[in-house]
């Protein structure tokens, strides 16, 4: 018999000050030790992860195989059918593209499912909260807006947006935001989507056995079918939820585990959809369940968020969050929790067996997903308050009979939240002026060298939030402004990057707007669907002037450092599609030195897009990015007005010591 590892030796091997570099989850770490209980750092320490299936060196897409390639030598063998390397990482590339949009898109087109039954009257728990964003979303992809009515206007914008998701020909709704001379490239290249099902369909056909087997066409349809995700599912998830539940404008939120409260009923809220939570919100404010949480002897119901509809949630309302992904089990082990409610994506199953433990009810709420071991509660549009009143009944029932030891980490980070692209207009612009112009005339004279987007998710495989933190340290170190979603903002938020007065960690230049405005150098923007308002922005900073016509020409760079979801490679494709140059870190599924590697990490932006890059260091993927941004400022001739504001040592030696 193999010899099984007992969980004590993992304990003597993963101190949790490796895992993570939160406080908060480390001491839940250390407890799950105590209390024997498997979280995701161990199975991550235990599962060696596949070297073949990380290369994407490995293909199973029919029973002639699995293949598997050597990455070492990469065009040493090929396929049962003769699939080359290159041929069998692209189709495993482009699968990942397609299930992460696939995921977007279906989260977006259930945002419009909402939207056309709150129009047209049939869902009434919801109602358009925001009719400015509506007339303005209406009036980007020109629906005649004057002198009509919203419920008219309503209707339109339905059916136009509908197309996003299923038009069989021609281009998506929201092409019509794209900078002209993006779109101009992308329709030379033929990668401007049509809609979104027939984009993953086309790729999910395209890689199947014997059909596309062409590394470079594979990508082209890869890039349409992001762009699909990135400029069409996404975009309308966000402007959708912008539309009902109001666009985000800046609020004061705590973050990290000490949001829970001894004293109270605590129902934590985790996934992607923001009309459980709104519901939720909603019950646990009925007087008839918060009388009965104070006769079970709690001071109230406390709802915080986790995860994504967490992020989109404080954004927006400023409900406070209580951690990312890679500590969505931890907390569970605080004993604290009365209730989980979960709705789709990055739902580890490991959840159910932690919620057991602690004897925390985990409710599953989407007919999307279920779990082995987790309640089904559905919860449906009509009758939202059906699901989310009966999770805050069970909570109550916990709460009244908690019986396990209570322990929370005291620990809450403070910070502003809630930076749509709408808000940056006002914010830099104010009501009379509001425009990009004061951002662009910043980066023009050199006071912010450029923008970064650093996003995405944290993962078991490297010490949780470090790399995130550390790369974003560096980058506002030197000057460049940074936008941020999902579950990247909420490691820098438990790193108080947050306030106005970290402006202090910035460069001067950087830290002199931030001071003016009132900002912190780091702008968080929602959710990982929210991406989309990082588009928007960079599309703004095209239309306004200076920064060159394109988005390919923008001192800008994104990066994801700890990316773990497909979904997270989708997003990357789209922005490298869209411009920008990309990089990853944990580790990039390709193959170094073979055609398609060469495609992604230079070709692409050879075609007038963005590139990819990869290092697992933030260091090294901060100066990448700052690298990029510099050559796309000389390339923009801006490269001088930046020598003008240069520090002198001593300014620099205290920006050090800050
Ligand atoms: Fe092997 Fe080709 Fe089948 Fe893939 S498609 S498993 S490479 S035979
Ligand atoms: S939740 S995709 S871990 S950002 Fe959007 Fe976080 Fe990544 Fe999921």
């Amino acid at each position: 018999m193999p010899e099984k590892t007992p969980k004590t030796v993992v304990s003597k091997i993963l101190a949790p000050k490796d895992v993570t570099s939160c406080d908060a989850t480390a001491q839940m770490v250390a407890k799950a030790r105590r209390d024997d209980v498997e979280l995701c750092f161990d199975r991550a320490a235990n599962m060696k992860a596949c070297p073949i299936g990380a290369d994407s060196a490995c293909c199973k897409h029919c029973s002639m195989g699995p293949c598997r390639l050597n990455a070492k030598d990469p065009y040493g063998k090929v396929g049962v059918c003769g699939a080359t390397i290159d041929t069998i990482m692209a189709r495993n590339f482009g699968r990942m593209v397609a299930s992460g949009a696939a995921a977007h898109t279906d989260h977006g087109m259930a945002m419009l499912d909402l939207f056309r039954e709150v129009v047209n009257g049939r869902i009434t728990d919801y109602e358009i909260k925001d009719t400015e964003k509506l007339l303005d979303v209406a009036a980007s992809i020109d629906i005649e807006t004057e002198g009509r009515s919203i419920q008219d206007i309503a209707n339109d914008l339905y059916a136009e947006l509908e197309r996003t998701y299923t038009q069989v020909e021609g281009e998506i709704p929201f092409a019509k935001r794209v900078p002209e001379k993006t779109l101009e490239t992308w329709r030379k290249l033929g990668i401007v989507p049509r809609g979104a099902m027939r984009e993953i369909m086309e790729l999910m056909h395209r890689t199947h056995i014997g059909v596309d087997q062409h590394y470079e066409n594979i990508t082209k349809q890869c890039n349409r079918t992001a762009l699909s995700d990135g400029w069409g599912g996404s975009m309308v998830a966000t402007e959708i939820s912008d539309i009902l539940y109001g666009t985000p404008s800046p609020v004061v939120a705590d973050v990290n585990m000490g949001v829970l409260k001894e004293n109270m009923v605590n129902i934590i809220i985790h996934g992607h959809e923001p009309n459980l939570f709104e519901s939720m919100m909603a019950s646990v404010n009925s007087p008839v369940l918060v009388e009965a949480a104070k006769a079970a002897g709690a001071g109230g119901i406390n709802l915080v968020g986790m995860c994504c509809s967490g992020a989109e949630m404080m954004s927006r309302h400023g409900i406070p969050h209580a951690g990312n992904f890679t500590s969505t089990e931890a907390i569970l082990c605080t004993g604290a929790v009365d209730a989980m409610g979960v709705d789709i994506q990055c739902i580890k199953q490991g959840l159910a067996k932690v919620a057991e433990c602690y004897q925390t009810p985990l409710f599953t709420t989407n007919p999307r997903c279920h779990i082995e071991g987790a309640t089904h509660i559905e919860f449906n549009d009509h009758t939202p308050a059906d699901c989310t009143d009966e999770i805050v009944i069970k909570a109550i029932t916990r709460f009244k009979n908690r019986s396990l030891p209570v322990e929370i980490p005291k620990i809450t980070n403070p910070g502003v939240h809630g930076f749509s692209a709408e808000y940056i207009t006002y914010m830099l612009g104010g009501s009379f002026r509001g425009s990009y112009t004061p951002l662009n005339e910043n980066i023009i004279n050199g006071r912010i060298r450029g923008v970064a987007g650093v996003v995405g998710c944290t993962n078991p495989r490297v010490k949780q939030d470090w790399v995130h933190v550390e790369l974003v340290r560096e980058l506002i170190k030197n000057d460049v402004l940074v936008l941020q979603t999902g579950c990247s903002q909420i490691a820098l938020a438990k790193a108080g990057l947050y306030t106005p007065e970290s402006a202090c960690l910035a460069g001067p230049g950087l830290r002199e707007v931030c001071e003016t405005v009132g900002m912190p150098p780091v702008l968080g923007m929602g959710s990982c669907v929210d991406n989309s308002r990082i588009l928007i922005a960079a599309s703004e900073m095209v239309r306004t002037g200076g920064l060159g016509s394109s988005i390919a020409e923008l001192p800008a760079a994104g990066a994801a450092p700890e990316w773990m979801s497909e979904k997270a490679i989708s997003i990357g494709q789209y922005f490298v599609a869209s411009g920008v140059y990309t990089v990853f870190g944990v580790t990039f599924p390709i193959v170094e030195n073979t055609k398609f590697h060469k495609l992604l990490f230079n070709g692409l932006e050879e075609q007038g897009l963005g590139k990819w890059g990869f290092t697992p260091d933030p260091y090294e993927m901060a100066h990448m990015m700052i690298a990029h941004i510099d050559k796309k400022r000389k390339a923009l001739g801006i490269d001088k007005a930046r020598e003008r504001v240069l520090v002198d040592m001593n300014d620099r030696r205290q920006i050090d010591a800050a």
